[in-house]
């Protein structure tokens, strides 16, 4: 009679058991990650809101720390590195756990990062790259390649152009990794297709009321001799687009129309006819980002430096790719 009722019972007792168990590794990630059981705390120095892109980026830092149990501090910078240096020594200040950096532009990093080196707080750089003179001072970059998207933009152009060289330059902020990668890549397709000329090149400072008023300027100067207009960023684009209409111009058509980010709004536009090309760059960094300071944290290895694989838009997938952008 025992014999049965027991070998009834131990399945059910090893189910248990192993629910139990399975409670326990499906617990949260951050919690799994957090050295001895303590609650994770970054600081986060944004640059500012100055692009949907930049939004979207902040909204997954944000989303993904407040996912995985992670106490953020965040600081908008304002478009202001001075603003973003101070956060910096703030969160040294304050013990943080590490620190993630927008970097607005790429010098000028060095001595903040000596003192977050020296206070032993990992810094990771996150889609501008820093220029500094001791690569040791930060723990790892993630972003994505700029120049590689410069180059796919003016190698669309080449094919793409049919007849059409006379070319505006709508660049992002001076002095910013972003801006002088997709300019110099920019130039040196350029190079490779005397064809092409120059007319102007100003900054929009990636916003999109700049990207108008600069681009109604520069109509004013050039008038239809504008045939490309190459934007840093789909925002001063989409700016652009509202001078060019106002001007009694069709965009897309009189002027053909290449920039870069790929947000939702600008691939419905490149769908629209509006924008002829858009180059992707993915602002959602939230998650690889928290991994990456998790793993720093448990002291395991991360790359020095990684970045996204970035895709193209045009006429020929724009329209399906619409419903599924995420930013
Ligand atoms: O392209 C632009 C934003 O650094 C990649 O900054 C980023 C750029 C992005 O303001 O829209």
């Amino acid at each position: 009679m025992r014999l049965p009722l027991l070998s009834r019972l131990l399945p059910l007792a090893a189910a248990l058991l192993l629910a139990g168990c399975g409670q326990k590794s499906s617990a949260p990630a951050a919690s799994a990650a957090a050295p001895a059981g303590k609650k994770i705390t970054v600081g986060f120095a944004q640059t500012g809101a100055e692009s949907e892109w930049r939004k979207a980026n902040t909204a997954s830092l944000k989303a993904e720390a407040e996912k995985r149990g992670i106490t953020l501090k965040f600081v908008d910078g304002q478009s202001k590195q001075e603003n973003q240096l101070a956060a910096v020594r703030s969160f040294i200040a304050q013990k943080v756990d590490a620190i993630v950096i927008a970097p607005i532009v790429e010098t000028g990093w060095d001595p903040v990062l000596t003192d977050a080196k020296a206070a032993k707080i990992p810094v990771v750089i996150m889609d501008r790259k820093v220029k500094v003179a001791d690569e040791s001072l930060y723990t790892a970059f993630i972003g994505s390649d700029f120049y590689e998207e410069g180059r796919m933009a003016v190698e669309w152009l080449a094919k793409n152009a049919g007849g059409r060289t006379a070319i505006v330059e709508l660049q992002g902020e001076l002095g910013s990794a972003a801006a002088n990668d997709r300019k110099k890549a920019f130039a040196d397709g350029l190079a490779k297709h005397p064809e092409f000329k120059m007319l102007d090149s100003q900054t929009g400072n990636f916003r999109r009321a700049e990207g108008k008023t600069v681009m109604e300027a520069l109509l004013k100067k050039h008038g239809k001799a504008i045939q490309i207009l190459y934007a840093h960023n789909d925002d001063m684009a989409l700016g652009a687009i509202q001078a060019i209409e106002e001007a009694g111009l069709k965009p897309g058509q009189d002027i053909l129309i290449v920039t870069i980010d790929a947000i939702k709004e600008a691939v419905q536009a490149v769908a629209d006819g509006k924008i002829n090309c858009t180059v992707e760059c993915n602002p959602l960094f939230g998650p690889k980002i928290y991994d990456t300071v998790e793993k720093i944290l448990k002291g395991e290895s991360v790359p020095k430096s990684s970045s996204n694989k970035d895709e193209l838009f045009d006429s020929t997938n724009a329209k399906a790719a619409v419903a599924t952008r995420q930013y």
